[in-house]
């Protein structure tokens, strides 16, 4: 578009509403109130950046590296094949770790604001512009809705959901491609080489497009409702567009499913990070989805969920009857949402419908273009496909606009563009109609916001996430005055710090996921910070034969917390056994019955933290020098008790239970299921109680240890 078309035509009055959109949306997305990562999404970020020999950190990118977004398929996106998500993640975190040594670091700060709030509202003004043919106000009014909507505000907003975002950036890039291509078919300037390159190249965005998200598939749904006339083949007169489009279709699909059950496994075979295609998804649901297609509940569904989303799009969710207690809005359980059919609910629904199958009527008798059926039928379909791939989720909830409204938005606003367009050269008309949809859109804005920050702060009710952050950024102050400890602290940028992870360390980042994983980052303050920063530079991750003041902190440090006591023993001379946590009828007293299997054995309560420990009284002071401990064998036929075990643990010795002498201190103790781990040490002193600090474990969330025998 040339600047003399940009600022004619209301040029002027589009840019300011585009910068004034973009200002408020930018400025709250760095705000710590309004921006935020998952906390487990950092661990997951420094795992991505690290587990492999590469050394630097920040823009370079080793294509070998690619290979780890293998690594991402099959530990983090389930095998869902978003392969270039993958791909932009890791470019995006290497971003950011070299941003974040020259800005304080922001939760949400993204590469992907470029494609967000850049790229993807361009297209959309320029689809709206040239598609509708809209004035610049209204077509800028429509972007405005989109921008404001759930849906970019969910993946603006919360860092590592890029997925979405892509997915729309393609849609975008498809539609503009199209028009392109029929802007020169129509003018005749389609032949020969020019013409092959253009098909060539909406082949490839395709293709590229399903590697995004799965809702990319949307692209193929909405291309022929929005373009029927490129498929019209005349076969005769020289004409074969139309066959072309069919071509590129059919290629794009055998290329995508070859590359799926062929190539992508090949590839990621060869990275070491083999996966199986949604594998994840095969295992939670076990049925297939499309069957759902002859299920009357699965049209329940997207008519649900187009009321959700068209509400969600107008910011009128909080005014209308909800289909769910309101009262579970704000919960993660699906099995809450039960779905509440009375009047007051149903009329809404209904009144929304029929208001989207009147406006198809009026555009059949009154328009010869047909733009709002177009729209209307896309808005169908969007949802039809958002319901079944879905499907084994529960969709029929209001924070879909948020987690799957995307495509769902761009459509909505492509349907709002279009009746605007029927206003066209009725200008007063037209200008209200701008304003009506400006004021719906910040009134989705808020509402947006609202969802986010109940998302925010309804998963992790225990933590003061915000203070997570804000604690990150006074870091970042507080080491930025010394520049040593800045380059030691932020990121090892160029010198060669051994970023190798092992699998102990990852274990437990999805073992604990459920458990302790937010209490890990949130109270161990110390662990989040050697994260470095939302995770973008793990040089400072701790290597697994550490020194043990690096690991974690002393128990002593945890006193405060209530602790569990038995005094049942075998032996008599052992009158007491404590310990800081214990997990169902695992007691402490369990190490010294005597008993050596696996039911009779110490297990900690999974929901506290590691460290952990246990401590026997004597009846009379005792002079201990020699320990062993006996880890937790496994059941019959079964394995993994062997993380449990004490890796870095120190054994104390006290007569007040007050002041602790340390006796023995173990870095890196390897004691295999069942058997007997054995250290002799120092002690010229008699004490009544001992007490052992487990402050490792060998990859487990909790330690568990079967008997101690001491002498
Ligand atoms: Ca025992």
């Amino acid at each position: 578009m040339s600047m003399k078309r940009l600022f004619n035509d209301g040029g002027y009055s589009g840019l300011l509403i585009l910068s004034i959109t973009l200002f408020i949306l930018l400025n709250d997305a760095v705000s710590v109130e309004h921006g935020w990562i998952h906390p487990e999404g950092l661990i997951y970020s420094a795992h991505y950046l690290s587990n492999a020999s590469f050394d630097h950190v920040g823009l370079d990118l080793n294509l070998a590296e690619a290979g780890k977004i293998f690594w991402w398929e099959q530990h983090v996106d389930m095998g869902q094949g978003r392969l270039l998500t993958a791909l932009f993640q890791l470019i995006d975190i290497k971003f950011r770790a070299w941003l974040f040594r020259y800005i304080p670091p922001g939760p949400a700060v993204s590469a992907g604001w470029i494609i967000g709030l850049l790229c993807i509202p361009a297209l959309l003004y320029n689809f709206a512009r040239k598609y509708l043919i809209l004035g610049a106000p209204a077509a800028a009014s429509i972007t405005a809705l989109f921008l404001l909507s759930s849906a970019s505000v969910g993946y603006t907003f919360q860092y590592l959901h890029p997925g979405k975002m892509l997915a729309v950036f393609f849609l975008l890039v498809v539609l503009n491609l199209m028009l392109f291509l029929r802007g020169i078919e129509s003018g005749g300037a389609g032949e020969g080489r020019k013409g092959l390159m253009l098909w060539i190249m909406l082949g490839t965005t395709l293709f590229l497009s399903l590697f995004t998200d799965p809702l990319a598939f949307i692209t193929f749904l909405l291309v022929p409702v929005l373009f029927p006339e490129m498929f019209r083949v005349r076969f005769s007169g020289g004409n074969r567009s139309g066959g072309q489009v069919y071509a590129v279709y059919l290629a794009v699909i055998a290329c995508y499913a070859a590359s799926v059950l062929l190539i992508i496994p090949y590839l990621s075979k060869l990275s070491g990070y083999e996966y199986g295609f949604l594998y994840a998804v095969e295992e939670a649901r076990g049925n297939n989805p499309f069957m759902n297609i002859v299920n009357p509940q699965f049209y329940y569904g997207i008519m649900m969920n187009t009321y959700w989303f068209v509400t969600g799009n107008l910011g009128l969710r909080g005014y209308l009857p909800l289909y769910i207690s309101e009262d579970r809005l704000y919960s993660f359980e699906p099995s809450l949402y039960v779905t509440e059919v009375s009047l007051e609910t149903v009329a809404p629904l209904v009144i929304v419908h029929l208001v989207l199958i009147a406006l198809c009527i009026a555009d059949y008798r009154y328009s010869d273009r047909r733009y709002v059926i177009k729209a209307i039928a896309a808005l169908y379909l969007t949802t039809g496909w958002i319901t079944l791939i879905h499907s084994f989720q529960n969709v029929l909830l209001p924070w879909s606009n948020y987690y799957y409204g995307s495509v769902f938005s761009v459509v909505f606003a492509l349907l709002t563009g279009s009746l605007l367009r029927t206003l066209r050269g009725r200008r007063g008309l037209s200008y209200a109609a701008v304003a009506v949809v400006l004021i719906a859109s910040f009134s989705t804005y808020g509402d947006a916001k609202e969802i986010n920050r109940a998302w925010k702060y309804s998963r992790y009710p225990d933590v003061d996430i915000d203070g997570f952050y804000r604690g990150f950024k006074d870091y970042w102050h507080e080491i930025k005055r010394d520049p040593e400890l800045f380059d030691k602290k932020i990121c090892m940028v160029d010198k060669g710090v051994s970023l190798l992870f092992n699998s102990k360390n990852l274990y437990p980042v999805k073992v604990c996921y459920n458990t302790a994983l937010l209490k890990r980052i949130s109270f161990r303050y110390q662990s989040a910070l050697t994260l470095n920063f939302a995770g973008f530079c793990p040089d400072e991750v701790p290597p697994a034969e550490g020194a043990a003041e690096d690991v974690g902190p002393l128990c002593s440090t945890l006193d405060t917390v209530p602790e569990v006591m038995s005094e049942v023993s075998a032996d008599p001379d052992i009158v007491a056994v404590r310990a800081s946590s214990q997990w169902k009828h695992y007691g402490p007293h369990l190490v010294f019955d005597g008993i050596s299997s696996d039911e009779s054995s110490w297990h900690s309560d999974p929901n506290s933290l590691i460290p952990q420990w246990l401590e026997w009284e004597h009846a009379v002071p005792r002079m201990i020098t020699v320990i062993a401990i006996q880890s937790q064998m496994n059941p019959p036929h079964l394995s993994g008790n062997e993380l449990r075990a004490p890796r870095i643990f120190v054994l104390s010795g006290s007569n007040d239970r007050q002041q602790y002498t340390e006796l023995l201190r173990i870095k890196n103790a390897s004691i295999d299921p069942g058997t007997w781990g054995q250290w002799q040490f120092v002690n010229k002193q008699a004490y009544k109680y001992y007490r052992l600090c487990i402050r490792e474990t060998q990859g487990e969330c909790f330690a568990a240890v079967q008997e101690i025998r001491v002498r």
